[in-house]
């Protein structure tokens, strides 16, 4: 596609809801609207997420990192609060570290375990230490009861390789 015929779809995209809202505006649809009988709302916005996404800000397939790893949690459409109360559009973050959400019960809560990490305060990002080698970190919303919403909002898996150790501060000579 061109860059041009991109650029007039994209202009296309844009004016239909406007031709629409024009529509509302003539004769016809203006004594519609005074009767309310105008079926959908015209919105000239710019659409929400149609459902939540979640996934690894600052992590990609194939990186090579070393460890501790900073991993930032990018949310969509939903809201973070903390674990406690059930409250629809919210929920916190769960690290998968070598886990399959895939394998997860969706009906239940998520296991809590040293690669099932709760961030049951609502943090956004978190360092990890990991040891060398291949690791999949992947992402799974849950909500106050830690349990997977419905549908699930789950990243894409991440693949990443730990090519060494940050050497701790202390051992500096
Ligand atoms: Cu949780």
């Amino acid at each position: 596609m061109t860059s041009a015929f991109k650029i007039l779809a994209a202009a296309a995209a844009l004016l239909s809801p406007l031709a629409a809202a024009a529509d509302m505006l003539d004769g016809r649809g203006l004594a519609r609207a005074q009767h309310g009988v105008v079926g959908a709302p015209v919105d000239v916005g710019i659409p929400a997420p149609s459902s939540p996404r979640v996934f690894i800000l600052n992590l990609h397939d194939g990186m090579e990192v070393v460890s501790p790893v900073r991993v930032e949690f990018g949310l969509l459409g939903m809201m973070v609060a903390p674990a406690g109360e059930v409250e629809e559009g919210y929920g916190h973050h769960h690290l998968l570290v070598d886990a399959s959400a895939a394998d997860l019960d969706l009906a239940q809560p998520i296991p809590a375990d040293d690669s099932h990490i709760h961030f049951g305060d609502g943090a956004r990002a978190t360092e990890i230490t990991l040891a060398p080698g291949v690791h999949t970190l992947q992402l799974v919303m849950g909500d106050g009861n830690h349990v997977p919403h419905d549908p699930p909002v789950i990243s894409a898996p991440v693949r990443i390789t730990v090519v060494g150790q940050v050497p701790p501060a202390a051992s500096t000579m």
